[in-house]
């Protein structure tokens, strides 16, 4: 008997274990920007999902060609992109074009140039809907996308 208990404490430990495995899963998102004319700028993709809680890696990849064709991935309040493609146009170079501080902002790249590419973290937050957007300057109306966190 004293065997069995053993063998269910057993079980149980390794289910918590592998629990907590998910939990600090890392999920990686390749998203590229691409286009060399302002009719032809896009994320693809222009939206994808991940699990709340969950380690976010976003792997960025500046496909344009043209050498005017700087980007950057900017996850905000959903809705929010013109407030934060304004206020990051007002916020400049020097914060690659992100409103400092802003609590619609949830995570954000730098700007990279046409052939480079970067990647920036975050933890998914509570489920629900977030927008992403390239605030280079004349991008944010046109260059978004959407983000949903799915209950995990
Ligand atoms: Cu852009």
């Amino acid at each position: 008997m004293k065997l069995f208990y053993a063998c269910i404490a057993l079980i149980l430990l390794i289910s918590s274990c592998s629990q907590k495995a998910s939990e600090n899963q890392v999920f990686t998102q390749r998203i590229i920007a691409t286009g060399n004319t302002l009719e032809e700028i896009r994320f693809e993709p222009d939206s994808f999902s991940i699990p709340s809680g969950a380690s976010v890696k976003i792997n960025l990849v500046n496909q344009s060609e043209h050498q005017s064709m700087f980007h950057n991935m900017v996850i905000c309040t959903f809705g929010k992109t013109s407030e934060i493609g304004f206020k990051g146009i007002q916020a400049g170079k020097k914060n690659d074009f992100v409103p400092p501080n802003n609590a619609n902002v949830l995570a954000n790249s730098t700007v990279i140039n046409p052939g480079d590419s970067t990647h920036f973290n975050f933890m998914a937050p509570a489920p629900g809907k977030f927008s992403y957007v390239c605030t280079f300057p004349g991008h944010y109306s046109i260059m978004q996308g959407v983000l949903t966190i799915n209950v995990k």
